[in-house]
Formats: structure tokens, C-alpha cells, sequence
């Protein structure tokens, strides 16, 4: 950015001087383009692929901007060379017409038809380069059963000993090792997308899609849902937080356990628990290690750990809490969970959501 502006600024009024630095500053802002200044502020770009998915996405992508550019600057190219050398010259009269002529209706039959083969060999290979038989993965494959929800996600990580981890909004995943994400959808239809990840795949209701890529790099990864569900569509975010494998293994042992108890003497934790688990929050939520264990709403167990709330559109903090608390409708339109707020027709008062969101960061 910085340079592309240094390069028109400096020469402000010499118009031809301006006029070549053009291409300069068009390459410039490109190469911007691919730096880390550009993930910083778009962190949802496909333009830094971090898997062999993303990867191959992305090779199709410039694979078919390079041949669409060469076909643009030909076909421009021919075209302003016929403009020029067939201009209107006084007196000569009507040029010789062409219509019918084989070899040019072949010629411009077969040459696109040739493009089209070459994008359509890569493109076929992708697809099935990203579609791998789910019975034929690794051995050591991280399976994920991710269930899209209106507008939230829903991760549950099966286990060995039967057990299943559940939780929200957040995906973990070791990096080195094959993901293998199972896609449902218990509504309407969702869309997967990471984009550092890999391509967009859809959540169907009645039928199990899969998704597979490996991650390299240990980070955190911005995604969202890409169809159309409803009034809250936008925001329905996720992260997609990458570990080393010893990273991995300590989260998902964290995630097993039960919520933790309140430390006895902290009594607004205790007031919080005693809210939570036995006040309206347990019509829709699971609470490990307390008899709480309904599914319309996120799993709560690890709560305070999250990084987001409200499937990733803001800060997972006490001033966050209480607005989502208070009223998550005005946060989130079309929100399932009610205004809990006595202001706004709930039936808790503000100290009693303080209590709440005491006991909610406490589950660690
Ligand atoms: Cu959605």
C-alpha cells in the first residue's frame, strides 16, 4: 500500500510520468496483496492456504486468473490491431467480407474449446483430490462431527472410551495430522468455510457430507458460514484453532473433564451455579458434572476458556456476557435465547447476571 501511494505521489502533474507508473502500482498493491499486512486485516483470505486443500484451491485460482488474463490481453490485443489497421480510410469503400469462412469457424471453435480442456483437467483432478474416501484415511485421523445450527456451531469430538466432547464455536485441531470433519445440519442448510482451510462445504439435513484437510501451521483461523440460513446468517462465525499435537492432546483432556466446581468461599461463583443450574438456562444448555444436558443451545461445560461468544462475532468478556445475557436478540436477530434481562421482559436482575457470568468465565 505504502509504496503504491509513493510512487503516484511523487510524481503528481506529470501526467505520462503517472500514467506508466500505473502497472507498477497495480503489481505493487498485488504483492501487498499476499503479505502478512493483508491477514492481518482480512484474516478471512484465501490468498495464504495453510493446508494441501487450500492449497490446490488456490493454484486453480491463479491457474485460471493467468489463462483468463492471456485470453483478455490477446483478444484486446487483435481487436485494437484490427481497429487500427481497418479505420475508415475516405474513398475505399466496402472492405471484403469474410462470413462463412471454415478455417476461422473452426479455429475459433477449437481454441476455446482447448482452454476449456486445460482448466478442465486441473479443476477435475482438484475435485477429486479434495474428496478423499472417508474409510481410507490414516489410521491417526482426527474425525469431528460438526453440526451447524441456527446461527451457531455445534463440534463434538467421539472418543475411544464411547465418551463424545462437545463444544461450540470453537474447533480445535492438531496440526501434522488428517481432519476429517462430518458435516449435518439438525435445520436448515450450512456452509463449512476456513478459507485458510480449504474450499466451502454444505451442512445437509438429511444427508453426512465430509470435509478433509491436514493443517500445517499451528494459529488461529477465522471462519464462517457460507449458505444462507436465516436472519442471522452473517453472524454465524467460528474459529478454527490449530495446536501442536501436545497443545491438542491438552485441550481435548481439558474438555473431558467435568466443569470444574466453584471454589468453596467464592460465593458469587456458588450464586452464579446454583442461577445456572437450576434457573431457566438448563431448558437448552449441557453442563458437564451438573444435570444439565440439553442441546438447543451451545455446550456451556468449558465456557470460560472460549476466546468468543455468540459463535464468534464478539469478545468473549463480562461486558459482552451481560449484553448477550441481558438481551441476545438485540445482539444476535432471531436469536433462540430469550431477553433474560427484568428491563426487557427476562426475569433476572443485573446482579443476578453478574453472579451468572462469574460462574460462566469460572468454567474453565
Ligand atoms: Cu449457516
Amino acid at each position: 500500500m505504502k509504496s503504491a501511494a509513493t510512487l503516484s505521489g511523487s510524481h503528481r502533474g506529470r501526467p505520462g510520468a503517472r500514467a506508466r507508473l500505473w502497472p507498477c502500482a497495480t503489481l505493487a498493491l498485488l504483492l501487498a496483496g499476499c503479505g502478512e499486512e493483508h491477514l492481518r486485516k482480512y484474516p478471512q483470505t484465501t490468498f495464504h492456504p495453510t493446508t494441501e486443500f487450500a492449497r490446490i484451491s488456490d493454484w486453480l485460482f491463479w491457474l485460471s486468473l493467468g489463462l483468463g488474463v492471456g485470453v483478455g490481453v490477446l483478444v484486446l490485443g487483435i481487436m485494437g490491431y484490427f481497429l487500427w489497421k481497418f479505420r475508415y480510410h475516405p474513398g475505399a469503400g466496402e472492405p471484403k467480407q469474410i462470413h462463412g469462412n471454415t478455417r476461422l469457424e473452426v479455429a475459433w471453435t477449437l481454441i476455446p474449446a482447448v482452454i476449456l480442456a486445460v482448466i478442465a483437467i486441473p479443476t477435475v483432478k482438484a475435485i477429486f483430490a479434495t474428496q478423499p474416501d472417508p474409510a481410507r484415511l490414516p489410521a491417526n485421523t482426527v474425525t469431528i462431527e460438526v453440526v451447524g445450527k441456527q446461527w451457531w456451531w455445534e463440534f463434538r469430538y467421539p472418543q475411544p472410551n464411547g465418551d463424545t466432547v462437545v463444544t461450540a464455536n470453537e474447533v480445535h485441531v492438531p496440526v501434522g495430522r488428517t481432519v476429517h470433519l462430518v458435516l449435518l445440519s439438525d435445520n436448515v442448510l450450512h456452509s463449512f468455510w476456513v478459507p485458510q482451510m480449504g474450499g466451502k462445504r454444505d451442512l445437509i439435513t438429511n444427508r453426512v457430507n465430509h470435509l478433509v484437510f491436514t493443517p500445517e501451521e499451528p494459529g488461529v483461523y477465522f471462519g464462517q458460514c457460507a449458505e444462507f440460513c436465516g436472519t442471522s446468517h452473517s453472524l454465524m462465525r467460528m474459529r478454527l484453532v490449530a495446536h501442536t499435537q501436545a497443545g491438542y492432546d491438552q485441550w481435548l483432556a481439558n474438555e473431558a473433564r467435568p466443569a470444574v466446581e466453584p471454589l468453596p468461599g467464592d460465593s458469587a461463583v456458588a450464586l452464579g451455579k446454583q442461577m445456572v443450574t437450576t434457573g431457566a438456562c438448563v431448558a437448552c444448555h449441557t453442563i458437564e458434572g451438573t444435570p444439565m444436558t440439553m442441546r438447543t443451545g451451545p455446550n456451556l461445560t468449558h465456557f470460560g476458556r472460549r476466546r468468543t461468544l455468540a459463535a464468534g462475532i464478539m469478545e468473549n468478556n463480562a461486558e459482552n456476557l451481560r449484553r448477550w445475557i441481558t438481551n441476545a436478540p438485540s445482539v444476535k436477530p432471531g436469536s433462540k435465547m430469550p431477553p433474560m434481562g427484568e428491563h426487557v421482559g427476562g426475569s433476572l436482575t443485573d446482579q443476578q447476571i453478574t453472579y451468572i457470568i462469574a460462574y460462566l468465565q469460572s468454567l474453565q
